[in-house]
């Protein structure tokens, strides 16, 4: 049996107190990083400020435990084959930590303030903590598994609306051409009739905290990754929400397309994804 180090800190205030100095320091970074590079294509961009709030993450989470395991996005090679390959080999530790130090990195480039730290941790493949920051609005999101999930605090709930005539309901845009971003056209030329009205942030994290939170019924985008999903599946469904792959499969740390919703209007939502042949 592994102990915690010495002096460690427990699971949750360790994966807070990285989110917040993670996006403390991102806020500080807004406007003036100084490299940019593209990673699989034009649209997949990373910055020295990923790259620096990963290795902030990461090096904090070590020195309070040393052995457990690390899954974060700037630390797997670009690209849908490497992901599920970097995630095969560490799925099934006693502890993940699963880290997307920058939620958004598109969004922070441009100056647009909506990005996100998520850090999520599993044990043996069950997510037990997420934690998503929000540096701009200084939100922490933090659910822990059976105990409820909170903003600041606060307890969170999610939205009452039974019917997606009443929601208001986010996606993200797949940049993959071939596939993902096709899929997702469908499925947004589905949904929006049916719908409120839709919303596009441009952080995976922050559109499931904002599903946990009640301020969105449902979210749903293809081809994201476990770093992406983890934290923020985890807030949802401590919220009293569901997460599911966009076939309606209980989401589980492989899942890429995913649905996610206060559970009221879930088998709706998934019956017009699967109408409109958007379910991947
Ligand atoms: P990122 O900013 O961490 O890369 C927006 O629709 C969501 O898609 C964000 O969560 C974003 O995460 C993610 N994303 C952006 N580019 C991507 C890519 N090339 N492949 C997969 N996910 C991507
Ligand atoms: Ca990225
Ligand atoms: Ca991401
Ligand atoms: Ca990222």
């Amino acid at each position: 049996q592994q102990q915690p180090a010495v002096g460690s800190k427990s699971f949750t205030a360790v994966a807070i107190n990285c989110a917040a100095k993670a996006g403390e320091w991102i806020k500080t970074k807004l406007g003036n990083h100084t490299s940019l590079s593209l990673k699989y294509s034009a649209q997949d961009l990373v910055t020295e400020v990923d790259k620096g709030s990963e290795k902030l993450i990461r090096s904090l989470i070590q020195t309070h435990f040393p052995h457990h395991s690390f899954l974060g996005e700037e630390g797997v090679q670009p690209g849908p084959e490497a992901s599920a390959k970097a995630l095969q080999s560490v799925r099934d530790a006693e502890y993940l930590w699963i880290v997307d130090p920058l939620d958004g990195t598109t969004n922070f480039v441009h100056g647009f303030p909506f990005f996100s730290v998520s850090i999520a941790l599993a044990h043996r493949g069950e997510v037990i903590v997420g934690v998503v920051y929000d540096p701009m609005r200084d939100e922490l999101f933090v659910a822990e598994k059976g105990k409820g999930a909170y903003v600041h605090g606060k307890r969170m709930t999610v939205a009452n609306d039974d019917a997606m005539k009443q929601s208001l309901i986010a996606t993200g845009f797949p940049a993959d051409p071939s596939f993902a971003l096709p899929l997702n056209m469908r499925g947004l030329a589905a949904v929006a009739p049916e719908v409120r009205n839709i919303r596009s942030g441009g952080s995976a994290a922050l559109h499931l905290a904002y599903v946990a939170a009640g301020r969105l019924s449902g979210f749903w985008e293809i081809g994201l990754n476990a770093w992406d999903l983890a934290a923020g599946a985890l807030l949802v469904t401590e919220s009293g929400g569901q997460v599911t792959d966009t076939k309606g499969n209980a989401y589980d740390l492989g899942v890429r397309h995913v649905v996610a919703s206060n559970g009221h209007i879930h088998e709706e939502f998934l019956g017009i994804l699967a109408k409109a042949d958007a379910a991947g």
